[in-house]
């Protein structure tokens, strides 16, 4: 196929990942200190620290790196956007929105410390994500600094993370149409992804066009993402018919192959991983080994 070529062989992505994940985990534990007020700490460390699987700032230092910086200048702004995703996680757990009980295996904020404190939570936690990336970046120009702070807002905000979630809760038990399923997916789950690459190239020293195609291969990357998502749910969901019925099967959730088939579905998908690397390709093969074996773990993940 298409990809095959870009499979560099001696590289292990699974301990790649491990290994990165290691430094995110310790890097975000040392980012918030147990201390007073109690409450609020131990809650934003209860879901901060209950072991995501840190793609997002992973990303932000492999992207870092590929465009030639060190790996440590992007560690701030790592935990920062992992911070925004945990608080935005926080809120869609809230009664007012998804009402879940369960979060990565543990009681969600508000099952565990009230609905008043899972708020405040979020809030503290996101106040935190913009402090850290301009308190503790070092090495970097200012100027790089506060295009990353503006980068991170713009991908939380009402263009952002938040229009995404609104256009979300709007559509709800409505006929969703492709257009308006992307645009969702584009700003829940694109927007932060692609701030992660983005501001990870911007403090690693790329330039304007490294940090286009960067953010180019994150576009890709977020969309191919909840394609195969989408994918994965109806051939489960097939898989699983007798037994439980598939998520898809029982509610009326848009999805890729629904609205545009299968065979479509996979077709994008294939597309989506051919760009993602296209763009790659501009870079030291080497340094970007990590985002090739990214957009095709993506691709092809079974679960
Ligand atoms: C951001 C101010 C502000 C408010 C929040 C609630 C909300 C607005 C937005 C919803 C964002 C949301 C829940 C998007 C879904 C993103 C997504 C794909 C989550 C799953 O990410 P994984 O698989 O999870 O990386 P882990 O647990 O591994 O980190």
């Amino acid at each position: 196929s298409k990809t095959e070529k870009f499979i560099l062989p001696k590289f292990d992505f699974e301990e790649y990942m491990k290994m990165k994940a290691i430094k995110v985990n310790k890097a975000l534990d040392d980012a918030i200190p147990m201390q007073e007020p109690i409450k609020i700490h131990e809650a934003m460390r209860y879901s901060l620290l209950a072991g995501g699987k840190r793609v997002r700032p992973i990303l932000c230092m492999a992207s870092c790196e590929v465009v030639g910086g060190d790996e440590s200048l992007a560690i701030p702004a790592a935990c920062s956007v992992e911070m925004i995703h945990t608080m935005s996680l926080i809120h869609d757990d809230l009664p007012c929105m998804d009402n879940d009980d369960l979060r990565r295996g543990k009681p969600t904020s508000h099952k565990a410390f009230g609905e008043d404190t899972a708020v405040l939570t979020g809030d503290a936690l996101l106040s935190l994500a913009f402090e850290h990336v301009a308190s503790k970046t070092k090495d970097v120009t200012p100027q790089r600094v506060v295009q990353a702070v503006g980068e991170l807002g713009s991908a939380v905000g009402s263009k952002g993370l938040v229009a995404g979630q609104i256009v979300d809760i709007a559509s709800e038990g409505k006929q969703v149409s492709l257009t308006e399923l992307e645009y969702i997916h584009n700003h829940k789950t694109g927007k932060l992804l692609e701030a992660a690459v983005v501001c990870g190239a911007i403090i690693g020293g790329g330039n304007e066009i490294e940090v286009e195609r960067m953010r180019n291969y994150a576009r890709c990357l977020g969309l191919l993402f909840q394609v195969v998502d989408d994918i994965l749910d109806v051939t489960k969901s097939s898989e699983e018919l007798g037994k439980t019925a598939g998520k898809d099967l029982v509610t009326d959730k848009a999805t890729y192959p629904k609205l545009m088939g299968l065979e479509k579905a996979r077709e994008l998908a294939g597309e989506l991983v051919a760009k993602a690397m296209d763009e790659l390709s501009y870079f030291d093969a080497a340094k970007a080994a990590p985002l090739y074996h990214f957009a095709n773990y993506i691709a092809h993940r079974q679960n």
